[in-house]
């Protein structure tokens, strides 16, 4: 193939762009797998971008003040791994490239976030790239808002694939962003036709221009292998306030003779193939070999971005010494001393009223004291505020007129929130909340599993959280979700049983580092469960003795949520009749199994029957209903097992059978 009119273009970036698609199939002929054509199509945008726009220092990879480099279309994780090494990360070595996709080696299948320093967020679901650079710009636009230019003056760039914006999320992403004006994002779309099916156009005719424009977006269109085009539509996009969306048109597997077909889509490893596309750019250097001079020209990238970095350095010193300090705080994620003081002051407060109201209103109350003292908190809602309760006083609203706002009203965009909540909390500075309905985490879901899987502490405020919302039926009613939030590794699912709890349950969310938290919140008042104060944060146990047994201990009762108050009433009947009985509160499974095994026997010690109650479904509930050992008690469960209905909410309770006499009932044949 002659390429020789391309390389003519620029002759220096064609031998940047040619280190990468070399290294590129070599990683994949070593691992024998992997996806190779999208790399070797994008290098001379990535070429451009690095050298001429992307600011970034090697030396400092968590730099606040980077310009955030997006991988949407993750399978093509070798363009990003070849860059980072060649740049001169110090953690991405030519050894990494080589055990590309092999065990122990950071240079994972698809970027890991926390893996590899470079990589700012875990891609490889497609689509959640764009979404999380929503949040990434959010977040630049409201920090340099609240600490002025000087401390945060960055872009965001997002490479996007076809399958990326085929994906629904990209629709709720780009509209996001299209309305809130986010000019500093910049989307580089690889626009090559060609997806693993086939063609793009077997499946998919979107007019993408028109699309970005109509959601109000800045559009251009190039050719993606001309670096004069490519450096002045960059160039062009940092200069328009509105976001700004560059077509890039390219060659999947440029050169390689597979190019422009859906084969090169993946793991290019024939030997002979391999050695006429190194022909074609011109490469002659052997596997994992760089030349000395390309690297160098390579690293010269990095110096740039370490200069910026020195300016930048010189420029925060010159901000008030208290605007600093509020700078380092907002980026260390650690929270006021205050703020458990201030908790723990108004849990004692509460107590003494008892009020009787629903959770999701206690933790509105516990966010009109968070907010006030953590200026890093930055709420929204699915378009459910009112039903939420995520605004409180005084946060304002996100906007591009006032980006000082904290509230973001994200529109019917579940995933999308999502998603662009793991971006803000990657991007550092802001700890992200969000709300919608519980049963509606299916709409979120795949950003959540992203939340979990990289780590980050976002916070899900997921109310009406089971058929106690009543009249709006099964449609609405979360059965199954608690299950599979309890199911997802690094998940935490709180399920407060009153204002107390929901107090204690929204500290434990915020001290949260290293993963998400979920707060599961009635629509429907409850009453007071905890009547006496606490010094320490009980939840934060787990599961704790809510209400002792009077007499020898012959029932345990454990309940989470509005169904602690089920589980009082059972109590008290059953204590009436003589059967000592015990109340564990469960807010949080994943605590209490963390727990050291003392506590847990002290909560649960082995020989009462157990009956678990929960307007969910079993499944998950087990472990602590029989033990960990499987054959502690003698255990029922009182729950969900079918989808709920269209009633008032005591009359679901009632009708299925999720009520203090059925408790007791099964206790009694429990006991025989
Ligand atoms: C949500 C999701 N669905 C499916 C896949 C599997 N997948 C990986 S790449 C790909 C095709 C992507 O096409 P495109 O973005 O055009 O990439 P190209 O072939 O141009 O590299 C698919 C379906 C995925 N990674 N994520
Ligand atoms: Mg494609």
């Amino acid at each position: 193939m002659d390429l020789s009119a391309l390389a003519a273009r620029n002759p220096e970036y064609w031998r940047l762009a040619a280190a990468i698609r070399a290294l590129t199939l070599d990683a994949v002929a070593a691992s024998n797998s992997g996806h190779a054509g999208m790399p070797i199509g994008m290098a001379d945008v990535a070429t451009v971008l690095f050298d001429r726009h992307l600011r970034f220092d090697p030396k400092a990879p968590h730099w606040p003040d980077r310009d955030r480099f997006i991988l949407s279309a993750g399978h093509g994780s070798m363009l990003i791994y070849s860059l980072l090494h060649l740049t001169g990360y110090a953690d991405v070595t030519i050894d990494q490239i080589r055990d590309f996709r092999q065990w122990g080696a950071i240079t994972a299948g698809h970027p890991e976030y926390g893996h590899v320093s470079g990589v700012e967020t875990t891609t490889g679901p497609l689509g959640q790239g764009i979404a999380n650079s929503v949040g990434f710009a959010i977040a630049e636009e409201h920090l340099r808002a609240r600490f002025g230019a000087r401390a945060q003056d960055h872009h965001t760039w997002v490479i996007a694939g076809d399958g990326c914006l085929m994906e629904g999320i990209s629709h709720e992403a780009i509209a996001l962003a299209g309305r809130q004006r986010l000019g500093r994002l910049v989307l580089l779309w690889d626009n090559n036709g060609i997806t693993i099916d086939g063609k793009v156009s077997i499946a998919d005719i979107t007019d993408q221009l028109g699309r970005f424009t109509a959601a109000g977006w800045h559009v251009q269109s190039i050719d993606g292998h001309d670096p004069d085009a490519i450096d002045a539509a960059m160039t062009a996009a940092k200069a328009d306030p509105r976001p700004s969306m560059i077509a890039c048109r390219t060659h999947i597997g440029l050169g390689h003779p597979a190019q422009d077909t859906p084969k090169a889509h993946g793991a290019l490893t024939d030997p002979d193939q391999i050695a006429m596309a190194k022909k074609a750019w011109g490469w002659t250097s052997g596997p994992f070999e760089v030349p000395a001079d390309i690297k160098a020209r390579w690293e010269k990238m990095g110096e740039r971005g370490h200069a910026a970095r020195q300016e930048w350095e010189a420029r925060i010193a010159t901000l008030p010494a208290a605007r600093q300090r509020a700078f380092e705080e907002a980026f260390s994620g650690t929270l006021p001393t205050t703020l458990s003081t201030r908790l723990r002051a108004f849990r004692r407060d509460i107590v003494g009223k008892a009020p009787k109201v629903a959770t999701r209103k206690s933790s509105e109350m516990a966010l009109e004291v968070i907010n006030k003292l953590l200026p890093e908190t930055m709420g929204g809602s699915a378009d459910l505020t009112g039903s939420n309760n995520t605004l409180t006083e005084s946060m304002g609203i996100f906007s591009p007129e006032d980006r000082r706002g904290r509230y973001i009203h994200y529109g019917i965009r579940e995933h999308g929130m999502a998603a662009a909540m793991n971006g803000m909390a990657l991007h550092g500075g802001i700890r992200p909340y969000g709300g919608t309905f519980l049963c509606f985490t299916d709409y979120a879901r795949p950003a959540m599993r992203l939340s979990a899987l990289m780590g980050v502490p976002v916070i899900y405020v997921m109310t009406h959280d089971s058929i106690g919302l009543g009249e709006d039926g099964p449609t609405h009613q979360p059965v199954e979700h608690l299950a599979m939030l309890r199911a997802t590794p690094n998940t935490l699912v709180l399920r407060p049983a009153d204002t107390v709890e929901t107090i204690e349950a929204w500290e434990i969310a915020l001290q949260q580092t290293s993963r998400p938290t979920v707060l599961a919140l009635s629509r429907q008042n409850l009453p007071a469960v905890r009547l006496k104060h606490s010094t320490s944060n009980l939840a934060a146990r787990g599961a704790y003795i809510l209400a002792e047994s009077e007499g020898r201990r012959q029932v345990i009762l454990l309940a989470t949520g509005s169904e602690v108050k089920v589980a009082i009433a059972a109590r008290d009947a059953l204590q009436a009749e003589g059967i000592g009985t015990r109340v564990v509160s469960v807010p949080s499974m994943e605590l209490f199994l963390e727990q050291d095994e003392a506590w847990r026997r002290r909560v649960l010690p082995g020989g009462p029957v157990r009956i678990g109650i929960e307007a969910g479904v079993r499944v998950g509930w087990d472990r602590l209903l029989m033990g960990e050992r499987g054959r502690e008690a003698k255990s029922g469960f009182i729950g969900m097992s079918t989808f709920g209905a269209s009633a008032p909410d005591t009359v679901l309770f009632e009708k299925f059978g999720i009520t203090a006499a059925h408790a007791i009932e099964r206790a009694k044949a429990l006991l025989g």
